[in-house]
């Protein structure tokens, strides 16, 4: 069985070390955070993904897989690091590099290097020229494989979608591809698919870009449907019943580290050619100030309202708070002294830095928040939040930007 050592273990990473240990792979996971290393090597996780702890628990029990903040020799080494932007929506491959440069003197012949990272095209590419410089001994074809394999996974299912989605696999060359395809033909059960490095990357890119296309249309409707007074989600349900129409819904703003984020990179390679996508993600960008806008213009009529607003994760049912429009939506609010915020998000115990330093905002639990509030603003379509009694909303402004409580 292969030794594989995971590079980067957040919402990619320690999933998929996890479960090739449980698999019977020999894995040896590594970051740069001490605190996340120290967390999962007792056997715990510092991120919520249903049944992910159980799936660590019983990997690191095993013996299968080891934690630490140095690299290990392996036969395959996976990169999973953040790929954030920017200034000025640049993406940043920075942890790339510095990832590979770290795996580079583990490197020995035969050895495949794989990024699962969403990355701009040409990245693959660019690992290739920083080992060769590294090192110069492993420059002979095929004395190492390199391969792009976009991960796919949906936050929220991320274990089920490990093993069942199907898989692009691109390498620099036809030898990395077959390689790296045969070793994710090991533990998934989807489709593979082979590719080059460049295709591959652009594919992921694009998947990610065409759900933010289609977010911004339902976004849009939204805005069009407020200045006509015609229900969006009525107009949506009505719209789905056509054969070729499948309308996505409208929400307070996209946010996670993925769809708000990938677009730009297309953006930054052809800025001339990406129109749609460009304006796909000003659209989507603007709904939380609109959301802000009709929050103001219905607490206008109180003295000092208690708002609160349900939700601060980026999408239901998840912890992440990474580039939430509702983390955003709050900030706004208790920045501009709209009135006291009370905010609910079952997954975590503390506000998120961005918000302890404000005044009159405070983390409450749903009961609380429903019982003082003057007007509710529901976020975040969490599971909790459905299942509120809707004679508990009676007598409050409501403001659901999920159509949930329709
Ligand atoms: N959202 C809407 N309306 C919708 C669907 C989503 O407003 O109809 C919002 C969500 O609330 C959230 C954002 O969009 O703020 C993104 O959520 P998501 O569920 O669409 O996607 P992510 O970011 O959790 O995961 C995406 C997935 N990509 C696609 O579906 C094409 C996932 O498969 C990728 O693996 C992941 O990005 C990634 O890591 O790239």
């Amino acid at each position: 069985m292969h030794r594989v050592c995971v590079i980067g273990l957040g919402y990619v990473g320690l999933p998929t070390a996890s479960l090739l240990a449980n698999k019977g792979f020999k894995v040896h996971g590594v970051d740069a955070n001490p605190k996340v290393v120290e967390t999962i090597a007792r056997g715990d996780i510092h991120i919520y993904e249903p049944d992910l702890d159980v799936l660590v628990k019983s990997a690191i029990n095993s013996g299968n897989l080891t934690i630490s903040g140095e690299l290990v020799q392996a036969d395959i080494f996976i990169l999973a690091v953040p790929t954030p932007l920017k200034a000025k929506q640049v993406p940043d491959i920075s942890y790339i590099e510095a990832g590979t440069r770290a795996i580079a003197p583990y490197l020995v012949p035969g050895n495949l290097v794989i990024l699962e990272s969403t990355s701009p095209v040409g990245t693959t590419e660019k690992i290739r020229r920083w080992v060769q410089e590294l090192r110069p001994d492993l420059t002979a074809e095929n004395s190492i494989y390199i391969a792009y394999c976009p991960e796919r996974v949906l936050p929220g299912q991320i274990l089920k979608e490990l093993v069942s989605n199907p898989r692009i696999v691109g390498g620099i060359d036809p030898a990395s591809t077959e390689t790296a395809a045969a070793f994710y033909k090991e533990f998934v059960s989807g489709e593979i698919f082979r590719t080059d490095a460049r295709t591959a990357e652009l594919a992921k890119l694009a998947e990610n870009a065409f759900r933010d296309v289609n977010i911004a249309f339902a976004n849009e409707l939204s805005l069009i449907c407020d200045r006509l007074h015609i229900d969006v989600w009525e107009l949506i349900e009505l719209a789905n019943h056509h054969p070729r129409v499948n309308i996505l819904e409208p929400g307070a703003g996209v946010g996670g580290h993925c769809v708000a984020v990938d677009p730009w990179f297309i953006v930054d390679a052809a800025p001339v050619e990406a129109k749609l996508i460009r304006t796909a993600r000003e659209v989507n960008d603007s709904k939380p100030d609109y959301v802000v806008g009709k929050v103001k213009e219905r607490a206008a009529k109180f003295k000092k309202p208690v708002i609160a607003c349900l939700g601060l994760a980026f999408k239901a049912n998840v912890d992440d708070l990474r580039q939430s429009p509702a983390v955003e939506i709050v900030r706004q609010l208790t920045i501009e002294q709209v009135g006291d915020i009370l905010v609910v998000e079952p997954h975590i115990t503390t506000l998120p830095a961005t918000l302890t330093t404000l005044n009159n905002i405070q983390l409450t639990n749903l009961s609380t928040a429903l019982e003082q509030a003057d007007i509710v603003v529901l976020l975040v379509a969490h599971q909790a939040f459905l299942d509120v009694e809707r004679s508990r909303l009676q007598d409050k402004i409501i403001i659901d930007t999920r159509g949930v409580w329709r």
